[in-house]
């Protein structure tokens, strides 16, 4: 069984076997969680990223997939990356979010990772709506049959704790 636990907060502060950063496909980095997980994971979580780049991912990580590299000076052994899709309201594009907490957990199974730290993906730059992004982020971590001990979803704000909470009741 694997236990949802919920933490208001800042997740490059976090101590957990993995953190999941909210990346974009280019993996070189960003803003948001992106920007803080590089600036106080240091310059080896980069050169990580940049080798993904040069070796397997020429064209970028696609959306809904996910890889590790190195935590560099985070309270971490690894940081999985994965790429949320731009929330749209034309298309539902709600697989591809679920698919980045699966992949995720995938990837985190293989390291032998108990304890994995997840943002709220896609609800930041990429605009996904927090209720909606919380009830696919709950649903896809609850039907993943996982080692992971622990998944913690660590919320910037008020709003996104809130709806998480909802969700995991
Ligand atoms: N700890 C926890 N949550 C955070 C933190 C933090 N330190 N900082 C922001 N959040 P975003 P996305 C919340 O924009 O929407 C980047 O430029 C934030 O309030 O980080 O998936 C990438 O390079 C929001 O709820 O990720 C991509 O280009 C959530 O984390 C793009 O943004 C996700 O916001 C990805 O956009």
């Amino acid at each position: 069984m694997t236990t949802i636990t919920l933490v208001q907060g800042d997740i490059t502060r976090q101590r957990a076997d993995a953190i999941v950063n909210a990346a974009n496909s280019s993996l070189l980095g960003g803003g948001g969680v992106d920007g803080a997980i590089h600036r106080r994971g240091g310059p080896a979580v980069l050169d990580e990223c940049r080798a993904l780049r040069a070796s397997r991912y020429g064209k970028g990580l696609p959306t809904g997939q996910a890889v590790a590299t190195t935590a560099g000076e985070l309270d971490a052994r690894w940081v999985i990356h994965t790429v949320g899709p731009v929330y749209s309201e034309s298309e539902d594009r709600s697989e591809l979010l679920a698919s980045c907490y699966r992949e995720s957990l995938r990837v985190a199974g293989e390291l032998g990772a108990r304890t994995v730290a997840f943002p709220a993906v896609s609800t930041g730059v990429y605009r996904w709506p927090i209720q909606d992004a919380a009830r696919i982020a709950v649903e896809a971590v609850r039907s993943t049959r996982t080692a992971v001990e622990e998944v913690r979803f660590v919320l910037f704000d008020d709003r996104a704790y809130d709806a998480f909470a909802r969700q995991v009741g």
